[in-house]
């Protein structure tokens, strides 16, 4: 296991890789060209130069989130096939960079969503937080706004102002997109990359759903095990893998982690780690990363990796904003080092303890 922080490049990240640096146990970076928009091809100049700072840093890239899909791929229109060649293009000059694992999602429009980015907690802090409730109160305009007007100044993941601007385009191109449409359009996009991932040795890592079930009418389809495990079948290479993320796929409390943990061996490239508290159906904060201070048990999750001997890039995911921190919501340094820190420490007892 290699233990990364996520960092969205030096324009749009309040972290810097030096302060990565000094998290005892990270060693490398998830990070992305943030200023590319989906169906460009990142040319391997500007590939290198993000390698070169990063490196610079004594840090590794030790895989990119994300590799951003285009809509036409997912939609699946007529010109689908230009957007792949593109993304293939891209995996090339990612390959050409020794850069082998990309993280990447396949839902429609939204890439996550929350109902509140900093809930206040009693501990002082304060955290993203998800209530279908409030969600089913407001249309996906009013959402876009209210976020975008919490995200302190940051453009995040997903929520770029570009796509606001096209949102009802996007809701009436996805309107007769159901779940096996998507579903189809994604093995289709996964056909056409397999055989440059298999020469190159990409690892590509799909990230579940968040949260774990239909918003706004749209479309879920990786969303626990049994969609998980029918798309590693639909196309059954090794490099057609998946993102674990615990905060997403344990966001239905029907999912058992553990056991889709063990279901995906060896299609495990990528782990997302992190705490939530179940407040209700369909009801969730988000947690700092220790067992006790939420509902997942972080213990397992871990034991489980280690059990099916993962050996991939790992990460803190969301952390609680704490201690005056400003930063792009969930994505602060202070409980994102906790996090890494306690999962270091985590996995250092279970190694020891498993010879
Ligand atoms: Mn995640």
């Amino acid at each position: 296991m290699k233990m990364t922080l996520r960092w969205f490049g030096k324009n749009h990240d309040s972290v810097t890789l030096e302060q990565i640096r000094q998290i005892p146990g990270v060693t490398g970076v998830i990070t992305t060209l943030y200023d590319t928009k989906p169906g460009e091809v990142w040319s391997k100049e500007a590939i290198f130069n993000l390698k070169k700072e990063v490196e610079d840093a004594g840090l590794k890239i030790e895989g990119i989130e994300s590799v951003n899909i285009h809509d036409a791929i997912k939609i699946g229109s007529p010109d689908r096939d230009q957007y792949i060649d593109n993304y293939i293009k891209t995996l090339e000059n990612l390959a050409a960079n020794n850069i082998n694992l990309v993280c990447y999602n396949f839902m429609p429009v939204f890439d996550w969503t929350r109902s509140d980015l900093a809930k206040d907690r009693t501990d002082g802090s304060n955290v993203l937080s998800y209530d279908q409730e409030l969600v089913d109160q407001i249309k996906p305009d009013q959402m876009f706004e209210k976020l975008n007007q919490a995200s302190h100044g940051f453009v995040m993941p997903g929520w770029e102002p570009e796509r606001l601007a096209k949102i009802k385009e996007l809701f009436e191109a996805y309107k007769d997109i159901n779940a096996d449409k998507l579903f189809d359009n994604l093995v289709y996009f996964l056909k056409r990359i397999m055989p440059t991932c298999e020469k190159y040795g990409i690892n590509m890592a799909i990230h579940p759903d968040d949260p774990a079930w239909p918003v706004f009418g749209l479309s879920r389809i990786i969303n626990g095990k049994e969609n998980l495990l029918k798309l590693m079948k639909a196309v059954d290479s090794p490099h057609n893998g998946v993102t674990f993320c615990s905060g997403s796929l344990g966001s239905n409390p029907k999912n058992d982690l553990v056991d889709i943990i063990h279901s995906l061996k060896g299609r495990i490239h990528f782990a997302h780690v992190r705490n939530i508290i179940y407040l209700g159906d369909k009801k969730f904060d988000e947690a700092a990363h220790l067992s006790s201070d939420g509902s997942l048990d972080m213990y397992a999750i871990l034991k489980a990796l280690h059990t099916i001997g993962f050996e991939g890039p790992m990460r803190p995911d969301h952390g609680r904003a704490v201690w005056g921190e400003v930063s792009m919501p969930g994505y602060g340094l202070y409980d994102r080092a906790m996090g890494a820190t306690y999962l270091n420490g985590l996995w250092e007892a279970i190694e020891k303890s498993s010879k």
